[in-house]
């Protein structure tokens, strides 16, 4: 944890928004400093919460980086902004064309859009999770709104439905495929949100609104669209919708068992397969139904997230070192706790033992943020959102108490969690905060510790 979180604080720079963190961060030469998705999903949720000035600077690089993402987006023959899979100074797509022999293609480059959907929502996040307005009426709305008309140019409009073909979801097996669920849930949900918060400037910043409609070419007609689009996209929506095929025509692919484990547990591919001819199977390089389940847990009821947990996870190789610690997350969240200690080894290890095999290249940044949020969502229960602050705490039997502290809209939640009660304490001043523990409502006035046993018992 503590390799984890000092590699993490010596990568960010609070006072610098023209830069960002690579796959790699400084450690290495690997995908040549290149910034991901890596940092918005793995990354900004623990400077989110511990940090914030930090979060603010990292978003402030894809605002520096806006005008590489319009002209990603006209390159590709659309409108908007689109942001690239790889991306550096300049906001260009650098991701690479093939591998360096040129005997295989990165698809990625040309099909993992749904970057510019988890910007969006990283954006959201920053603002649910600080309070902080004042970098959407700066930088998020612009980014919102140029995104938003992105998406609508690259979807197809059938009547009825809008479909968005050729891409390729979080999932890096699978190329060319039609409405992936995640990434057709997310661009519902950066529209959904654009449209929010264009009414919330129409209502309270009406000249900013005007000001950024004339930057922009844009007017009510495109929230209007964006509205429209969001309830016509095809993508999984109902909470109860059970098992989610990930893509049109998964369920057809062929099924390949997993029949062998590495030392650390992990699957091994199965044999005559490899990253690059998984195309016609099941296999997964990494989450991806399950992402969304990550990413949106809210939006889908405990037999949902369980149902698609159980269907996928045997499935899915952890060729990517992003896919352990979601899996150890959601696997704790739908009350799967038998992989997520092993799942918290393989992520907080990855470059200590090496177990991706490639830590020459440099160390797996995306990881350390994941190994943070493996022990304080997943074994810390925690989740922040429109109810508040919640806890469902459960340690693994070996570790005896897990402490840390969220920042949480300008104040500071000491927190102390134990087998048998858990202990909080609110910095700063103001009006006392409800949270939830266990299910319960617990009130937490500035300045007083709050302890809460186990059994409800206070
Ligand atoms: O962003 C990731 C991707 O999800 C899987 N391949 C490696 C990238 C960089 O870490």
């Amino acid at each position: 944890m503590r390799f984890s979180v000092y590699h993490l604080l010596i990568a960010a720079n609070p006072d610098d928004p023209t830069v960002n963190i690579g796959a790699k961060s400084l450690s290495g030469e690997g995908y040549r400093g290149h910034v991901f998705w890596d940092t918005e999903i793995m990354m900004l949720p623990f400077f989110l919460f511990t940090q914030p000035a930090a979060a603010r600077a990292l978003l402030g690089y894809r605002y520096h980086t806006l005008d590489g993402a319009r002209r990603v987006a006209r390159d590709g023959g659309n409108a908007g902004a689109r942001y690239p899979w790889e991306s550096a100074d300049t906001g260009l797509e650098e991701c690479p064309i093939a591998t360096p022999d040129g005997q295989n293609r990165f698809y990625t480059r040309d099909e993992e859009l749904h970057v510019t959907a988890d910007v969006a929502y990283a954006i959201g996040r920053y603002r649910e999770v600080t309070g902080d307005a004042a970098h959407l009426l700066d930088e998020g709305a612009e980014i919102l709104f140029d995104t938003a008309r992105f998406w609508l140019d690259r979807c197809e409009d059938e009547g009825e439905r809008l479909v968005l073909t050729r891409v390729m979801g979080p999932d890096e097996f699978h190329s060319h495929v039609d409405n992936n669920a995640f990434t057709n849930r997310m661009v519902r949900w950066h529209w959904e949100y654009a449209v929010e918060v264009y009414d919330e400037l129409a209502a309270d910043h009406p000249a900013l609104l005007a000001a950024l409609e004339g930057t922009l070419g844009i007017s009510r007609t495109d929230r209007d669209a964006w509205a429209d689009g969001a309830r016509r996209i095809v993508s999984p929506n109902d909470p109860e919708c059970g098992l989610i095929e990930q893509f049109d025509g998964y369920f057809d692919r062929t099924e390949v068992p997993v029949t062998e484990w590495d030392e650390n547990d992990m699957p091994r591919y199965p044999a005559g397969y490899n990253h690059f001819n998984c195309e016609d199977t099941k296999l997964l390089k990494q989450p991806d139904v399950v992402q969304l389940m990550f990413q949106l847990p809210d939006d889908y009821s405990l037999a949902t997230r369980r149902e698609n947990f159980e269907y996928y996870e045997p499935r899915t190789l952890h060729k990517s070192s992003l896919s352990p610690s979601i899996h150890a997350i959601v696997g704790l969240q739908v009350g799967d706790p038998r992989m997520a200690e092993r799942y918290f080894s393989r992520s907080a290890f990855v470059d200590l033992d090496d177990n991706q095999g490639n830590t020459e290249d440099g160390m797996h940044i995306a990881s350390a943020g994941g190994t943070w949020q493996i022990a304080v969502v997943g074994f810390g229960g925690f989740l922040a959102g429109a109810d508040g602050l919640q806890f469902t705490p459960e340690l693994p039997t070996g570790w005896e108490r897990l402490r840390f502290t969220v920042q949480w809209r300008g104040r500071a939640v000491a927190v102390d969690l134990g087998h048998t009660d858990s202990v909080f304490r609110l910095d700063g001043a103001g009006a006392p905060e409800t949270i939830t523990v266990a299910g319960e409502q617990v009130v937490l006035r500035p300045g007083e510790t709050v302890r809460v046993p186990r059994d409800g018992s206070r």
